[in-house]
């Protein structure tokens, strides 16, 4: 057995998003959001299920940030809901929301926990969606006052933000593929949406640091390393092609100030419309890099393949199987992901901001849950972030996904990501095997591998 040392201070953490916890969807003058007015259609969602509650954290945030403690966790990461601070998505601020975060985060200070906070986990007001969304340009404008709001109610005290989290997901997902909030399928909006996330997260840093606060800021990319299907060049260019369509139309201009040529060359008339000095604002200095990593992917060239002509499908390491989502379990990917990013932009600190596993928990008479999976799982996973830092990568922390069962988007409460074990029918909390487990990792800040 070896035991892998972590270097000192590292900061080992859960996290969660506000639409996934939250629940309180109406509740003391909140706005809709995109996926609330999403989950209230038919057939959206498995089994019409909504955030409408949710894990209830909107109550049970105390008792949650005391769980958090008796795991020792030194780091949480949570998203603000937009809306629930700004209904219309701007001009007049709801007090009562702000004020939600605001208890939270000193209750989690007092914990010894230190919040690491996203603006926006994809919860767009409704209002500014009705308004065009994210495609619209203006909605780089409210973005910003909307940091801005919120780095003046808890700048003083939150340790570490992140703008976007996963805006890979926003735009392809939400605005390309439609199958998630808000369930539009056209790649021009998709990849506007691209720019106009990238802007506002380059204006909102300008005004963080324009407002002089202590901590730290930057994004969360979830990034999969990719593999060609076969020795071909026409599946070795696809593999090149899904890898800056996901990963380079961001990373590229959040670090060397441009976007990918070749890409732009495929996107032709999708191609995102730029004005003169946007990329300078994009490209500011971050504190840090945010990396959600899930799993790796084999891409083919497909001739019948929308507009560029390619298919991937999410592979499993040799011995290993696959999460409840269907995922390839495929650890050493998140090493190969950090060093890449690290070589390439040299970024000065880097976090694993989720990473975590699906699995079907069945629970004892005590609601307790022996999850040997989800220990595997994260246990080869932590191995690849501990081989990344022997590599020279700068992490600094790791977050699980997830602190407990949620509600997880389209697959609503059927797939279980928690290391808490949620009883939807009491809001029980129940700490699983993997969250003891973890706990004395964290105690220890070593693993036993
Ligand atoms: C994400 C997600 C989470 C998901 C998780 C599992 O940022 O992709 O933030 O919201 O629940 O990835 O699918």
């Amino acid at each position: 057995m070896t035991t892998r040392v972590y270097p000192d201070g590292f900061l080992w953490g859960a996290a969660t998003a506000a639409y996934q916890v939250e629940g309180a969807w109406n509740e003391d003058g909140k706005g809709e959001s995109i996926w609330d007015r999403f989950c209230h259609l038919p057939y959206r969602v498995r089994d019409g299920d909504t955030g409408d509650v949710a894990c209830d954290h909107y109550h049970r945030w105390a008792e949650d940030v005391a769980l958090m403690r008796s795991l020792g966790l030194k780091t949480y990461r949570l998203s603000l809901s937009w809306p629930r601070i700004l209904p219309e998505g701007r001009g007049r601020v709801n007090e009562p929301g702000l004020g939600f975060y605001d208890r939270l985060v000193d209750r989690l200070l007092e914990a010894g926990i230190q919040p690491n906070v996203t603006l926006n986990h994809w919860d767009l007001p409704q209002a500014i969606q009705d308004v065009g969304g994210w495609p619209n340009r203006d909605t780089v404008g409210w973005f910003t006052e909307y940091a801005q709001v919120a780095f003046e109610r808890l700048g003083d005290r939150v340790p570490m933000w992140a703008t976007h989290n996963e805006p890979m997901v926003i735009a392809y997902l939400g605005y390309h593929a439609g199958i998630f909030a808000p369930g539009i399928s056209d790649l021009s909006q998709a990849v506007q949406t691209v720019h106009h996330l990238l802007l506002s997260h380059g204006r909102a840093v300008q005004a963080y640091r324009g407002g002089g606060y202590p901590g730290k800021i930057g994004i969360v990319l979830n990034i999969s390393p990719y593999q060609p299907a076969s020795d071909d060049e026409a599946d070795r260019a696809a593999c090149e092609r899904i890898d800056q369509l996901y990963t380079r139309i961001f990373s590229e201009p959040l670090f060397n100030g441009r976007y990918p040529e070749p890409l732009m060359t495929w996107l032709g008339p999708h191609a995102p419309q730029i004005a003169d000095g946007d990329l300078e604002v994009i490209q500011q200095a971050i504190d840090f890099l945010g990396v959600n990593y899930y799993n790796k992917s084999a891409v083919a060239f497909d001739s019948e393949a929308g507009v560029i002509k390619l298919r991937a499908w999410n592979i499993s390491a040799p011995g290993l199987g696959t999460t409840d989502m269907g995922w390839g379990i495929y650890p050493d990917g998140l090493r190969e992901v950090l060093v890449d990013v690290e070589t390439r932009y040299h970024v000065p600190e880097i976090y694993v901001t989720e990473n975590g596993c699906a699995a079907v928990d069945v629970p004892d008479g005590t609601g307790s849950v022996d999850d040997r999976d989800r220990i595997e799982f994260l246990r080869g996973h932590f191995r690849a972030a501990h081989q990344a830092i022997e590599e020279g990568v700068p992490l600094q922390g790791y977050y699980v996904w997830s602190l407990m069962d949620n509600f997880e988007w389209t697959r609503g409460y059927a797939k279980r990501f928690g290391i808490v074990r949620v009883d939807y029918e009491t809001q029980e909390r129940t700490p699983k095997a993997s969250a003891l487990w973890y706990r004395d990792l964290i105690a220890r800040n070593a693993l036993e591998d």
